[in-house]
């Protein structure tokens, strides 16, 4: 980035101007599980205070020490053993709890299963039979490609029972890219299914498994859940079916408690470069971290609540707050397995409405697609037993933010904005609800215990008002122990830039009161005449004119400026359609980024589009869009959800776009 000048930090100051403030009401504040004290007491003391974290889980050992911090490598609550299945599970059972529901689960076509915790531990403990008598031991790497069905939960916690380490992959992703995760972490099994519901049609899995597995030499068995009861190829003597093997199995189980820092998971993340990382997490401390900021961020009561977290599985946003950190917690919580338009837009708002979901956590990108189609769809449902949302994913645009809160929240409940990321395993920077005075747009504050501040290129912390780098300056329990097999490579990547401290590859701002504004990755970030401007800047500030539905915006290379700024535009309704009124609408949104940002932020382009490529997460691909910018023929989309949504695109633009 920059060292920006005056005009440049005018322009910048779009999202700062983002005024309007949400205090917490008096009965949220009095029932909340956040403290304001919980700051104090953390900057007093911070490792203790992850010590009284940690004493929430149940423990084998007791650690003898609680930070061991080689930096850039640490190790937390040395010396300590616990299971991470028996916390999860057995002993919300043993203490009283058995006929509590954990998964409320809901298929795409309609049917349910309701799994309580004593169900809970039967199917860990089946699968974690089955998993020894197919040859896993503990240490060894099991995949895991599976659509949203319980067995994902059942097959996660078995591999943490057992101390062998799970790759879950995507089942969007292709068979390429599960080939290269199996190899890279020696997988020894892979679990799967026939395949999964996805817009009111059987979407196959095991095809892309069969052709995975056929390149890769590692994986002795697969095993296979029958979901959609399609046609399967069969591999004699390799595969086996769930039903067969970990049915027939004894429903106990006796664990072993596993060291804090035994290998818990490798979940595979995209970085700068083609080959994607192999982020590790490990035991003690990442179960700490989710479990403590998911009982305080969302405010869980366990006997009352009905928790939501619309991710996939396949994410880090599944593990950490589908899996571990509810269940850890004693949730009650809701699985759904397939798409929020299935079989109508109103889907979401139906499951949430039955289950009389409580919390609901989503990603703004969904936000946004619900603004799109209209908020008489969640209007017709009876959502008042909401109390909490939260959001996670990339930056929230006020404007979302607000229409979250009024439509979904019935302009009353609280709304996290939690910035994190796959590395940092647990949310890092977020408000406390009933704490906290909500900001639209602003993850605001590191929670009790994370450090984090916002410096310049040489690394020294920005003023309040300044804008630069995100870093995490000690270390979090939760925090990756490295990229599976390179360690080099995770010391260049994280903690070279800005020596002994992380760099999260995000831009962010401080604004007057010292509240994190997260900018969106760095290299999103762009630099038109020695001006830095945030991509989500000028997309925040082209979805909050009433015509404009969503918007991404680019850095396209240009000869003068270094980086003209590209964006695309959903248009709300059918405007976009006519090409003089297309014309008119170009030219008011200019003046409109204009006005709302500053000349300097003035988009050279504005194309109006369709659709936006997307990632499977939700994350929308800004590099196929420069490509389309650039005039270059567009890359690798094999990650997006919807491989055709380029074609459409282009079809749509000038020749000469
Ligand atoms: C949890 C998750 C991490 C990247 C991160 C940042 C972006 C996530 C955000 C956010 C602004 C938020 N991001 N949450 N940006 N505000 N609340 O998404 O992990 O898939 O690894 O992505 O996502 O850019 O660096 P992951």
């Amino acid at each position: 980035m920059s060292d920006g000048d005056s005009t440049a930090e005018q322009g910048l100051s779009n999202l700062l101007h983002e005024e309007r403030r949400f205090a917490p009401s008096p009965e949220f504040a009095a029932q909340a599980n956040a403290r304001a004290e919980m700051y104090e007491r953390a900057a007093a003391d911070r490792v203790g205070f992850w010590e009284d974290q940690a004493r929430d889980l149940s423990w084998d050992t007791p650690w003898e020490t609680a930070l061991d911090w080689q930096p850039p490598f640490a190790k937390w609550f040395v010396g300590g053993t616990l299971n991470v299945a028996y916390n999860c599970v057995d002993r919300h059972v043993e203490s009283g709890h058995g006929d509590q529901v954990a998964i409320h689960w809901e298929g795409e076509p309609g049917d349910t299963r309701t799994i309580t915790y004593a169900d809970l531990q039967r199917e860990v403990c089946k699968a974690a039979n089955a998993l020894t008598e197919l040859g896993v031991a503990k240490g060894d790497r099991v995949a895991i490609y599976l659509p949203m069905v319980p067995e994902a939960v059942f097959a996660m916690l078995a591999c943490a029972r057992l101390g062998a380490p799970h790759s879950v992959v995507f089942g969007g992703f292709s068979a390429d890219a599960l080939a290269s995760r199996i190899d890279d972490a020696s997988a020894k099994l892979v679990i799967t299914a026939d395949g999964g519901f996805r817009r009111g049609a059987p979407s196959a899995l095991k095809p892309a498994v069969d052709e995975a597995v056929s390149r890769t030499s590692s994986v002795e068995k697969v095993l296979v859940v029958q979901r959609t009861k399609q046609d399967v190829e069969w591999h004699e003597g390799r595969d086996v079916w769930w039903h067969e093997v970990v049915d027939r199995q004894p429903d106990t189980h006796a664990y072993e408690p596993h060291d804090s820092e035994h290998p818990l998971y490798i979940l595979y993340t995209s970085g700068t470069t083609a080959k994607p990382k192999g982020i590790l997490h490990t035991t003690g401390g990442y179960l700490t971290q989710v479990a403590y900021t998911h009982k305080y961020v969302f405010d869980l009561k366990p006997d009352t609540d009905v928790y939501w977290c619309s991710a996939d599985i396949g994410w880090v946003t599944g593990h950490s707050y589908i899996v571990y950190g509810p269940l850890a917690n004693r949730a009650t919580q809701v699985m759904y397995e397939g798409t929020p338009d299935t079989p109508d837009r109103g889907r979401l708002w139906s499951i949430a409405e039955k289950y009389g979901v409580t919390i609901l956590y989503t990603a703004p990108t969904l936000i946004r697609t619900m603004m799109k189609w209209g908020e008489e769809i969640p209007a017709a449902h009876d959502l008042s037993k909401i109390r909490l949302l939260g959001s996670v994913g990339e930056p929230i645009n006020p404007e979302a933010w607000v229409w979250y809160r009024r439509v979904v929240g019935h302009d009353e409940t609280p709304v996290c904005d939690t910035w994190w990321q796959t590395e940092t395993g647990a949310l890092m920077i977020s408000p406390l609800p009933g704490v906290t005075t909500l900001k639209p747009g602003s993850a605001q504050r590191p929670l009790p215990g994370i450090s984090a501040e916002v410096v310049d290129d040489r690394g020294e912390p920005v003023p309040n008002g300044g804008g630069g780098y995100l870093v995490l300056t000690e270390p979090w329990p939760s925090m990756l122990r490295g990229i599976w097999g390179d360690d080099t490579r995770y010391a260049e990547t994280y903690w070279s830039r800005f020596p002994g401290r992380y760099f999260a590859g995000d831009g962010a701002k401080k604004d007057e009161d010292g509240d994190i504004w997260l900018l969106g990755r760095v290299d999103d970030v762009m630099n038109v005449s020695g001006h830095r401007i945030s991509t989500t800047e000028v997309e925040s500030a082209l979805v909050s004119h009433p015509k404009v539905a969503e918007a991404a915006v680019v850095g396209a290379t240009d000869p003068t400026t270094g980086q003209g700024i590209v964006a695309f535009v959903i248009v709300r309704g059918t405007v976009g359609e006519d090409e003089a009124a297309g014309a008119e609408i170009v030219q008011e949104l200019r003046n409109h980024v204009s006005k709302e940002i500053g000349p300097i932020a003035k988009p050279r382009q504005i194309m109006i589009v369709p659709e936006l490529p997307k990632t499977r997460s939700g994350k929308i691909m800004r590099r196929l869009l420069r490509d389309v910018a650039e005039n270059r023929s567009v890359g690798d989309v094999t990650t997006l959800a919807d491989s055709t949504v380029m074609d459409l695109i282009s079809a749509k633009l000038p020749a000469s776009a």
